[in-house]
């Protein structure tokens, strides 16, 4: 067999096109491959739901990869352990209550359940605004590659179609707030004091349905409610990504 480069361009290209027509429309849009948005979209897609993360890096992991101040380890609290067993994150007990894994296996695990559930990504695509029509529902999803965004070319987007969308955006709840920018009825208060054991406790309570259509979940759920943050302690980011995703399932009617 004799290499072809165009074949090559031409397996790429005819793949992601159909990919691309065919999420034009789909169940749920998770915007943001954080810790809190990766789970999400796991269990969605693991219920058949047809999800796809929109991520605007080139990778995916958010603020997981570089654990406590780039020291590459995360903690998680009792409740969310089961999310390393199930997700097979190997972890030790730092203290009682208190579990130590290594962040990047964090992401990796997390990334490839969500790969393995039928999750379509889409990195390195940006959501630069949300399709609100006369219903009052978002309703899809203004996107654009990362790199016009970053570069400030003046390139028009297009537009997917989502029943649901999940703003998992972290601590800038950025699709939360472009509603906010132009509708009164959505206050984004912005995330308050680092205060580790509020903002894990009150986590669950904020990651909601906001606005028609729109569910909060991890940093943009605590962000929008104007709780605490938490800093590198991560079961709270996975336990408002499961309960995001039940919220939409249950909206789904799945
Ligand atoms: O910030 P991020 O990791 O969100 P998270 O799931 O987790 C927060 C923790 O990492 C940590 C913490 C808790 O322990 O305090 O910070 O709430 O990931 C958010 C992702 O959203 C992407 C961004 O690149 C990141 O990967 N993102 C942000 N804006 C957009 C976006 C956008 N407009 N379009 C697409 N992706």
């Amino acid at each position: 067999m004799t290499l072809n480069e165009v074949t090559i361009s031409r397996a790429i290209l005819e793949e992601q096109h159909q990919v691309f027509l065919d999420y034009l429309e789909m169940d749920a849009a998770v915007v943001g491959g954080g810790p809190s948005g990766l789970v999400c979209a796991a269990l969605l897609a693991e219920r058949g739901i047809k999800c796809a993360l929109i991520e605007k890096k080139l990778s995916v992991g958010g603020g997981m990869w570089g654990g406590g101040m780039m020291f590459p380890r995360i903690v998680v609290q009792e409740a969310a352990r089961r999310f390393f067993d199930r997700f097979g994150i190997t972890y030790r007990e730092f203290e009682p209550g208190y579990y130590v894994a290594k962040s990047v296996e964090a992401v990796a695990k997390l990334t490839a359940a969500a790969c393995d559930a039928g999750v379509e990504f889409f990195n390195l695509t940006a959501v630069e605004d949300v399709m609100i029509r006369g219903d009052g529902q978002v309703s899809g999803l203004v996107i654009n590659w990362s790199p016009v965004d970053m570069t400030g070319l003046h390139v028009d987007p297009l537009t997917v179609a989502c029943t649901c969308t999940v703003d998992a955006t972290g601590h800038d709840a950025v699709v939360a707030r472009m509603i906010e920018r132009r509708v009164g009825d959505l206050q984004v208060k912005g995330e308050s004091f680092m205060w580790a054991e509020r903002a894990e406790s009150q986590i669950l309570e904020h990651t909601r349905e906001v606005f028609p259509g729109l569910f909060v979940t991890g940093m943009a759920a605590n962000a929008v409610a104007g709780e605490c943050r938490m800093g590198p302690i991560f079961g709270g980011m996975l336990l408002s990504g499961e309960r995001a995703a039940d919220l939409v399932a249950a909206r789904l009617g799945r």
